[in-house]
């Protein structure tokens, strides 16, 4: 198999973001004066459901005994998530929240080298260019052929709906991608579109089912082991 694309998952696998999503959620729901906050704990129960809305939805519908949804309750949400994704951008252009370890060398090395590269994620096109402009520069589009985010899918992972939207994109087929992803929703999604994937974990998603992953690693410190398992050739 020659690698000719690399697609990336954004939350947990390009950088460790998803205390920072839920700090930016709790700070949402108090300035929209919800007495609602959300430790590691209810996070980790919550992760179980990707994309903010939905995740909302889902805590109020499973873990909130008693509440009486507005009548507008989609409205409501969305505009709860609005806050926490102005929170959360404000948070990553900062610069609180890097690339993990050998995710910059990657994407780089493999870009200098003509491999196509794409991102296929959950969360919105906002908070990827918030991290992405603050990590690659005001340029940092230029290394992607396909960014594909949040709402752009009917279906969010682990549905594989954006992944196909991204090899569609792309027009590369399957086998002839890697799939970089951190969670089992993730992994769901991208082997049901066919894709080879490899798993780097966080402390979220470590416990979690990598049945069908090509390896599984800690992160990418080690990036010539990861060249070596994956047989990605950067020679130009
Ligand atoms: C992870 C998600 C996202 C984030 C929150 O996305 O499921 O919903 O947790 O971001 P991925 P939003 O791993 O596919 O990058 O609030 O913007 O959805
Ligand atoms: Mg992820």
């Amino acid at each position: 198999m020659t690698i000719k694309a690399i697609i990336f998952d954004v939350d947990g696998t390009l950088a460790d973001t998803e205390d920072g999503h839920r700090l930016s959620f709790n700070k949402a729901f108090a300035e929209c004066g919800l007495d609602w906050s959300w430790d590691v704990a209810m996070y980790d129960k919550l992760l179980k459901v990707t994309g903010g809305k939905e995740r909302i939805k889902y805590f109020v519908s499973d873990f909130l005994k008693g509440y009486e949804k507005p009548a507008d309750f989609d409205e409501y949400v969305k505009h709860l998530h609005a806050v926490k994704t102005k929170h959360y951008t404000t948070m990553l252009a900062a610069g609180n929240i890097p690339l993990r370890p050998g995710v910059k060398q990657l994407i780089t090395e493999a870009h200098a080298a003509g491999i196509t590269l794409a991102i296929a994620t959950t969360t919105t096109p906002q908070n990827v260019a918030a991290l992405l402009e603050v990590a690659l520069g005001k340029n940092w589009e230029g290394y992607f052929a396909a960014n594909g985010c949040g709402d752009i899918v009917p279906h969010k992972k682990p549905a594989p709906d954006i992944y196909f939207w991204v090899l569609d994109k792309m027009g590369i087929k399957a086998s002839d991608c890697i799939a970089l992803e951190d969670s089992e929703n993730g992994l769901r999604s991208s082997l049901a579109a066919g894709i080879k994937t490899y798993v780097t974990i966080n402390h979220y998603t470590r416990n979690q089912d990598f049945t069908g992953a090509a390896a599984v690693f800690d992160d990418l410190s080690d990036l010539q082991n990861f060249y070596k398992v994956s047989g990605l050739k950067l020679a130009k």
